[in-house]
């Protein structure tokens, strides 16, 4: 990787107080969790209408709840990797460390990150589709499917966002508002296609951060990136951890300016 560009980023975050991290499905490729596009992508074996929408849901619940229970299944054993951990520690440095997620798997809380906004959901909660009552669930394999709501009896759903479906308007504000706060944001291991998330990183840059993207491949958004790593996010975000604790305590510091 180019070491000046490294060196310069490194600086620019030694002095940031305010960071924000977007992050999708390629940050948690590497523990073993599919992404939807690209290759072997989730959206290459199934059609993203017949199983991610609400009018999926109506037509077949318990089709729509196989495959969740499916995926359940599949995220439960899985541990947070590098580029999670990084993330975790980085809220010691900075005074302010946000992550925006966009992923459903609760790995970010797992890897230990307090402050994070789950824009679409998670897959550990159910939702009532009679009063919207949103409760933990993480019984897997599902001993019902579909499920139905202990209290009422209606069918239960992930609280998961679907396409066509609105975004919590208070989570979504709290995201933007993050997002031009900050001084630094990071672009981590999204297609940065699905709105309204793929907006945060143009109103980053707008309000005047730095945006930084790390992801195997370039994405619509990366000409407008101040910075683009490509490769692994399990391996740059380790690379740019050891380079930002190393200037920092060569300055003298063992955190940024400003604490
Ligand atoms: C690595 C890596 C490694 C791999 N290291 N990198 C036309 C224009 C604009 C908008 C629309 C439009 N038509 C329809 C819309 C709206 C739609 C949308 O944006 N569609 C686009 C696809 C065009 N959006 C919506 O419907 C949203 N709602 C909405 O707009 O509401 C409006 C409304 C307002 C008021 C009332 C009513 C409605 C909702 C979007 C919900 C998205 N939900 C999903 C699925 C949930 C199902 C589930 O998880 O169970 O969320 S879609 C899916 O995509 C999932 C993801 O969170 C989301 C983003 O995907 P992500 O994370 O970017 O993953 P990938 O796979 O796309 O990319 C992975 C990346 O990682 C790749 O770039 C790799 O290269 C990289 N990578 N390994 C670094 N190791």
């Amino acid at each position: 990787m180019d070491d000046k560009r490294i060196a310069l980023l490194t600086e620019i975050l030694a002095g940031a107080r305010r960071v924000a991290v977007l992050t999708g499905a390629g940050i948690s490729a590497e523990s073993g969790v599919p992404t939807f596009r690209g290759k072997d992508g989730l959206w290459k074996q199934y059609r993203a209408e017949t199983l991610a929408t609400p009018e999926a849901f109506e037509r077949d619940p318990a089709l729509v709840w196989e495959w969740y229970d499916w995926r359940r299944g599949l995220i439960a054993p899985v541990e947070p990797n590098p580029g999670h951990r990084v993330l975790a520690g980085w809220q010691d440095l900075f005074e302010d460390l946000a992550v925006i997620t966009q992923n459903v798997d609760g790995l970010h809380e797992k890897a230990g990150s307090r402050n994070v906004v789950e824009l679409h959901g998670n897959i550990w909660k159910v939702r009532c589709t009679r009063d919207h009552t949103v409760s933990e669930s993480r019984l897997t394999p599902l001993p019902e499917i579909p499920p139905r709501c202990p209290d009422c009896g209606a069918l239960l759903r992930p609280h998961i966002v679907w396409f066509g479906e609105a975004l919590d308007a208070s989570l979504l504000e709290r995201a933007f508002a993050l997002t031009e706060a900050c001084q630094v944001m990071f672009v981590i291991g999204t297609s940065a296609v699905v709105q309204p998330a793929a907006s945060l990183p143009y109103a980053a840059g707008r309000a005047g951060a730095k945006v930084v993207e790390i992801n195997l491949e370039p994405t619509p958004f990366t000409p407008r990136a101040d910075f683009f790593f490509p490769g692994k996010a399990g391996e740059i975000l380790p690379l740019l951890d050891r380079r930002l604790r190393d200037s920092l305590r060569a300055g003298g510091r063992d955190a940024p300016q400003g604490h």
